[in-house]
């Protein structure tokens, strides 16, 4: 496509069960709204669309877990993730919900559509089923060996580990999520969208249309599946959750969460047309519409066969010009998890770093996870930071905004004779609209990020090289050129990073006292103006951009993350089970007595052991004991501890040990000491050591 007459840019719908954190933000919505951002400003029509996506079996197993409702669940969630949108500017034109009436109606009558068409198979197939929980068993209901990698907790929809699609008689030893119960199988009636239809124009399309453009790890992944075979995928679900087959005799029945979802880009785009009065249909028909799907790449089959494979049966409908999935971001070296709680969620990141939303766009950008997996780490964060944001943007701007002050009372001075050196840095500004604009235009959002950063380093190095600071001694024509240099370039600036860092932009504009309503072609002005900030303009005070994140800023985050892993740890121990039942004359065996460790010293060559000499009432005696990982000897010295005194005597690398030091366990899992004068609000302990 030359020239696309319109922009539809999509972000995957987020699951209405959790809160945004930063994964979601750097694979799907930072890059999809530097694009969406970039079009506006060179003057596209552009319609960025996103809702939650608030069925499927992940929202019904939290809210039975919250004992809830699943509406009580998207409720609360479709408020927090909305907010956090809007909070970190991801600037869509509509942010819509798939329990909208609208999404309701768009998707059974597509649905419909391809019913009438005669577009499904309908079949009575067996489908697993929970006796216990009398319910069958599709999707995330159900988890088991996917036949692929042999990962054994794949989900009846897909396996998260090899990304294969599956249905949920393909895994082997499945098991009922609900009740842990191995799954019977019962008949049932669902209708099937026949895949290996669609193979041909699918080979066609993608396989041999859309080698050269699409991104290696989406082309290679859909490359795969359809040399795999496709098969037919139900499209309906035995469940009551969701929209409703709209079919005589489909009572029960609803549509599969991955046939509604997608359909939600279509509705989304019905209600932002209807609430600004155009028409959406050229957004979605017109094949001079270029339509985008930013997700992440556990999305990529359902975006690159399946709703693809929709749109064509049904038939009026455009197809994705491109799929840029990104890869995944880690975090600290670890997976991010939402059942783990190891993510920084965005609510929380907002608290810690308020009015800091540019900070994390530009990390996450900067490290995206554009060609393979990421890490997102703190110490990145905090280098990106200070090192390039503080130490490069914003030291330039303030720079320039406080001399501007400082020599001309705010106003912007008249250049006389341009150098050869400002000619290039003139040169320079007017090329870096086109440099970041084909970074963008090829989803390369992290090269864009980093000539934005370049086109600041250049302004740093001018100044540095010009020194107007002392030139202003001697040659007041030489120094006014140098400065209105420099403001051009800090007014390119505030025009070129607003798709990154919005926020900043807007700010920079203040500054400089730039109308920032005018953004109409301001992107496209940085190269075709001969001026940008013309001289008598009067800009306004400085401002610091940016600030510097220190290292307790840093600590504190990671303390806050090992902390919820240790809790989450200690939430997911298993306990273990009870051992067998002992009589009373059992224990009234154990002669148990309250002793002081009088010495202590570190077993040699081992890592474990202390040896102390303890005083038990009776006499004081030799024991050895397995407490140096949790204790130095220093610390144990004078200590009151519980002491068995009648276990037999057991040698320990040549020391006779003569009884045993009672211990338990705290909640983080380190050792503690059965301490006879504890406190009685100690936490309960998990169960007694003996060590
Ligand atoms: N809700 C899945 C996800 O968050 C999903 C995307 C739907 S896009 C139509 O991974
Ligand atoms: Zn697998």
């Amino acid at each position: 496509m030359n020239q696309p007459k319109r922009y539809t840019i999509t972000a995957a719908l987020p699951y209405t069960n959790g809160a945004i954190h930063i994964g979601h933000l750097a694979g799907v919505y930072v890059p999809a709204d530097i694009y969406a951002r970039y079009l506006r400003l060179i003057g596209k029509d552009v319609a960025f669309i996103c809702g939650s996506d608030e069925h499927g079996v992940p929202i019904t197993i939290k809210a039975k877990k919250e004992g809830v409702t699943p509406q009580d669940i998207v409720d609360k969630y479709h408020a927090i993730i909305k907010t956090s949108f809007a909070d970190f500017g991801i600037s869509f034109d509509n942010y819509s919900r798939t329990s909208a009436e609208i999404h309701h109606e768009t998707a059974q009558e597509f649905f419909k559509t391809l019913y009438d068409k005669g577009e499904f198979i309908e079949e009575i197939t067996e489908q697993l089923y929970d006796e216990e929980a009398d319910q069958f068993l599709a999707d995330r209901f159900v988890t088991g060996t996917c036949p692929k990698c042999g990962n054994e907790e794949a989900y009846g929809d897909q396996c998260e580990k090899c990304g294969t699609s599956l249905n949920a008689t393909d895994l082997i030893n499945p098991k009922s999520a609900i009740t842990g119960n191995v799954p019977t199988l019962k008949q049932t009636k669902h209708w099937f969208l026949p895949l290996h239809k669609h193979e041909a124009f699918l080979k066609e399309w993608i396989l041999e249309g859309h080698k050269k453009d699409w991104k290696p790890n989406v082309y290679g992944q859909v490359k795969s599946w359809i040399d795999d075979g496709l098969r037919p995928r139900a499209v309906t679900r035995d469940l009551d959750w969701g929209i409703p087959v709209p079919l005589e005799g489909a009572e029960g029945k609803v549509l599969y969460v991955w046939f509604d979802a997608p359909i939600g880009y279509i509705s989304s785009t019905k209600e932002w047309a209807e609430r600004v009065g155009k028409d959406w249909e050229p957004y979605w028909k017109d094949k001079e519409t270029k339509l985008v799907h930013f997700i992440g790449k556990d999305n990529i089959v359902f975006h690159c066969i399946i709703f693809p494979s929709m749109l064509k049966a049904e038939g009026s409908y455009i197809l994705p010009d491109n799929v840029p999935a990104n890869e995944f971001l880690n975090l600290e070296g670890n997976k991010l998890s939402t059942s783990k709680n190891w993510a920084v969620w965005l609510p929380e990141y907002l608290e810690d770093f308020p009015n800091q939303q540019d900070v994390l766009r530009y990390a996450l950008t900067a490290n995206a996870p554009e060609t393979k997996d990421n890490d997102f780490t703190w110490k990145d964060f905090q280098a990106r930071n200070n090192n390039e944001l503080v130490a490069i943007f914003g030291n330039f701007i303030n720079r320039v905004v406080v001399l501007t002050d400082k020599y001309y009372k705010g106003i912007v001075p008249e250049a006389s004779e341009f150098s050869a050196v400002d000619q290039d840095v003139l040169a320079a500004i007017k090329a870096y609209p086109d440099v970041i604009a084909s970074s963008i235009e090829r989803y390369r959002f992290r090269e864009a990020s980093q000539e934005l950063l370049n086109l600041a380093r250049l302004g740093n190095k001018y100044l540095a090289d010009e020194e107007p600071w002392k030139l202003v001694r001697t040659d007041e024509a030489r120094t006014k050129t140098i400065m209105f240099v420099a403001l051009q370039m800090a007014s390119a600036l505030a025009s070129l990073s607003e798709p990154f860092l919005p926020f900043t932009s807007e700010k920079l504009k203040t500054i400089l006292n730039i109308n920032s309503n005018d953004t109409t072609n301001s992107w496209n002005a940085v190269s075709s103006k001969k001026v940008l900030l013309p001289a008598g303009h009067h800009i306004g005070k400085a401002e610091l951009l940016f600030s510097k994140i220190e290292d307790e800023t840093i600590q504190h985050q990671l303390d806050k993350l090992i902390a919820s892993k240790k809790s989450n740890e200690a939430a997911n121990k298993k306990l273990e089970p009870q051992k067998e039942t002992i009589t009373f004359e059992d224990f009234s065996k154990l002669d148990m007595r309250v002793g002081t460790i009088l010495e202590a010293e570190k077993m040699p060559k081992a890592n474990k052991l202390l040896i102390l000499k303890v005083d038990t009432g009776i006499d004081v005696r030799t024991i050895v004991s397995g407490i140096a990982e949790s204790f130095t000897a220093e610390e144990v010295v004078g200590k009151r501890v519980t002491v068995l005194v009648n276990l037999a005597p057991r040698t320990l690398r040549g020391v006779e040990s003569q009884g045993m030091i009672l211990m338990t366990e705290s909640e983080d899992g380190t050792l503690v000491f059965v301490n006879p004068d504890a406190s009685t609000d100690a936490k309960v302990p998990n169960g007694l050591h003996i060590s």
